[in-house]
C-alpha cells in the first residue's frame, strides 16, 4: 500500500502539470483527454490517495491496539529484525515450532506474525518483521520506519545476520541495521545478534568471522534457523539479556476466586511453585516488573500477602 501511495503521488505530481499546461492551451490535453478529463483524472487520483491514507490509517491503529493488548498480557516481547533474506521467519518458525501451547483465547489478540515461545521458563512474545532493503526509495523511507514501531516497543531485539555472505558484506549490513535502531531511538533496547547459515560455511571461516565480527555485532550467536542448530545457544543468551524479572511470594486464603487467579497466573507469569497448605495457596512467580506490580495488587484484593524479594 506504501508503494502504491507513492505512486500515486508520483502520478498527482504529473497530472498537477498536465492541468496547468492543458489549462494554458500549450498541450491539448493528456493521454489524449481534454482539459476537462484531465482534472477529472486528477480528482480520481487524488481519491484514491485519500482512500489508500485512510486504509493505511486503520492498519496503524490495528497495530497499535495489538500491540497495548500484548502489554496487557504481561508478557516480555522480542523484535526480528534484519536486512531481508537474513532466515528471520526461518528463525521466527524454527523459535515458535516448539512453542508453549497457551489457551487460544489469548492467540486471538495477536496478530499472526506474533507467537508466544518459551524461553526456558520465561514466556515471551516473538514478533517477525519485514526485510532491510538497500536503497529504499525515499518515499518509502517513512514507511519502513512505520513498520519498525513495533521495535522501539519491544524489550529485546533479535537482529538476524546471514553469515554466508561476504565478511565487507556483513559489516555494511550490520551496521547500516544497527544505525536504524539507534536512529528509530531504540538504541537502549538490548540486541541479541544471530549470526544464521552457519551451516553454509566451515568451521573455520565460522570461526574467523566470528573474530572479525565481534566488536561491531552486539551479544553474537552463531545458529542455523534451516537446521535448528545451537537454538539453545542462542536462547540462552536472549533469557541472559532479559534480566530485569522480579520474582514475587505470596500466600492467599484459598477460594474460588484465589483459584481461577491460579489458573490465570499459570498463562500470564513463570510460576515456580505452588503449594496448598493449611487452606492456603502459597506459591512463587516471575514477571516483568510492572506487570508484578499489577499481580501483586490482584494479590491484595484476594486478601493475600506477598514479598517481592528478587531481580535477575
Ligand atoms: N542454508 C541456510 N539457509 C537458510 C537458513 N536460514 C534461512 N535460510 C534460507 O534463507 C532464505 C531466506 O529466509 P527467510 O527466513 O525468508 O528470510 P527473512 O529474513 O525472513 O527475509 P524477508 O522476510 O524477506 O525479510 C530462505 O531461502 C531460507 O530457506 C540457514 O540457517 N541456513
Ligand atoms: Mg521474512
Amino acid at each position: 500500500m506504501q508503494i502504491e501511495l507513492a505512486r500515486l503521488r508520483y502520478e498527482l505530481r504529473r497530472a498537477k502539470e498536465k492541468v496547468r499546461l492543458a489549462k494554458m492551451g500549450e498541450q491539448p490535453g493528456f493521454m489524449g483527454l481534454g482539459a476537462y478529463e484531465v482534472d477529472v483524472y486528477y480528482e480520481t487520483i487524488k481519491r484514491q490517495i485519500q482512500t489508500i491514507r485512510r486504509k493505511l490509517q486503520k492498519i496503524r491503529e490495528k497495530r497499535k491496539l495489538h500491540r497495548a493488548r500484548r502489554h496487557e498480557l504481561g508478557f516480555s516481547s522480542i523484535s526480528l529484525a534484519g536486512y531481508t533474506n537474513a532466515g528471520k521467519s526461518s528463525l521466527f518458525n524454527v523459535l515458535t515450532r516448539e512453542s508453549v501451547p497457551v489457551d487460544n483465547a489469548l492467540f486471538t489478540t495477536l496478530s499472526t506474525t506474533t507467537r508466544l515461545i518459551d524461553v526456558f521458563g520465561r514466556k515471551v512474545l516473538l514478533t517477525d518483521t519485514v526485510g532491510f532493503i538497500d536503497r529504499l526509495p525515499l518515499t518509502l523511507i517513512e514507511a519502513f520506519h512505520s513498520t519498525l514501531e513495533e521495535t522501539i516497543f519491544s524489550d529485546l531485539i533479535l537482529l538476524v545476520v546471514d553469515l554466508s555472505e561476504p565478511l565487507e558484506e556483513i559489516e555494511r549490513k550490520l551496521s547500516c541495521c544497527l544505525d536504524t535502531i539507534y536512529k528509530i531511538g531504540a538504541s537502549s533496547i538490548p540486541i541479541v545478534t544471530a549470526l544464521n547459515k552457519m551451516d553454509l560455511l566451515s568451521k573455520e571461516e565460522i570461526h574467523r568471522k566470528v573474530e572479525a565480527l565481534k566488536d561491531l555485532a552486539p551479544n553474537p550467536v552463531v545458529v542455523s534457523a534451516l537446521y535448528g542448530i545451537n537454538l539453545e545457544g542462542l536462547k540462552h543468551e536472549i533469557r541472559r539479556q532479559l534480566k530485569d524479572y522480579v520474582k514475587v511470594s505470596f500466600s492467599i486464603p484459598i477460594s474460588e476466586e484465589t483459584m481461577s487467579f491460579i489458573s490465570w497466573l499459570h498463562n500470564r507469569t513463570n510460576v515456580y511453585a505452588i503449594k496448598y497448605e493449611n487452606e492456603k495457596v502459597n506459591g512463587i512467580f516471575e514477571a516483568v516488573p510492572w506487570f508484578a506490580d499489577k499481580v501483586c495488587s490482584k494479590i491484595k484484593n484476594l486478601g493475600g500477602i506477598f514479598d517481592q524479594f528478587s531481580k535477575g
